[in-house]
């Protein structure tokens, strides 16, 4: 059982766990932080995107990979606690019939979490990198309901093929796109302040650089976090609410 670090009762989120049946020992970190939930029995889970790095289809669920998570998140639910998981530009594919058997309720992009008087905006952060324009052609296209229904209907092995050629261009383009393109556009950010000035700040991952931003607009001042991914951090890159403040963890 791993150290708690966590105060009980505390609102957890996590972002880029990246989990996939390359890496066994980070789905045992997982695992093990999903017990450490039920532990302190915290008031909710909330995953912001890429818990796994691919999902061809909800059928890889059942494969005994990531079985082991299940009664985890089971103990979780069992407890009263919910598991909320919105999508990342790796797991988009992730479907009803996994998030059922992980007892995970799933949430869109601009999702508010209401906490302690705050106003929390979650969202996995793809969509701040405006600069990309590649990438954000491609999210366009796979995000489309036609295009997801007429890759799901291929056979799973096809499935597989296609991400597999996908990830290996995004990483040659990735080699070659300057830094800055893959990090939130402050114009992206300073526009979603202008549209939901009432909330305290943002939540994200996506970009693998955890930070806390502060922006003063208008004598507002907005924050900013930044989740930590979960393959260059030994694990347990956590933002935990204990009832007043956030606390990150990498
Ligand atoms: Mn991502």
């Amino acid at each position: 059982m791993a150290v708690i670090r966590y105060p009980d009762g505390a609102i957890l989120c996590v972002a880029d766990v990246h989990l996939e049946a390359e890496a066994p020992e980070r789905l045992e970190v997982f695992r093990r932080f999903l017990l450490d939930v039920v532990a302190v029995k915290a008031s909710a889970l909330y995953i912001l995107g890429d818990l796994f790095t691919a999902w061809p289809g909800d059928e890889v669920g059942e494969a005994t990979v990531f079985e082991p998570l299940l009664g985890a998140f089971r103990a979780i639910h069992e407890l009263g606690i919910t598991v909320y998981v919105l999508h990342g530009n790796h797991d988009f594919l992730m479907g009803d019939v996994w998030c059922k058997k992980a007892h995970m309720i799933r949430i869109q992009d601009g999702y508010i979490l209401n906490w302690v008087g705050q106003h929390w905006y979650l969202l996995h952060g793809d969509t701040l990198c405006t600069e990309d324009i590649h990438y954000q052609a491609f999210r366009y296209m796979v995000r489309n309901p036609d295009w997801q229904k007429t890759f799901l209907a291929l056979p799973l092995e096809a499935r597989l093929k296609e991400i597999e050629h996908v990830r290996g261009r995004s990483e040659q383009e990735k080699a070659l796109k300057p830094e800055g393109i893959m990090d939130v556009s402050l114009d992206a950010v300073m526009h979603l302040w202008e549209k939901h000035p009432e909330v305290t700040g943002i939540i994200h991952g996506h970009t693998h650089r955890p930070a806390r931003h502060a922006y003063r607009v208008k004598d507002r001042v907005y924050t900013r976090w930044v989740l930590p991914d979960w393959i260059r951090s030994p694990g347990y890159g956590v933002l935990s609410g204990d009832g007043r403040n956030f606390t990150l963890s990498v």
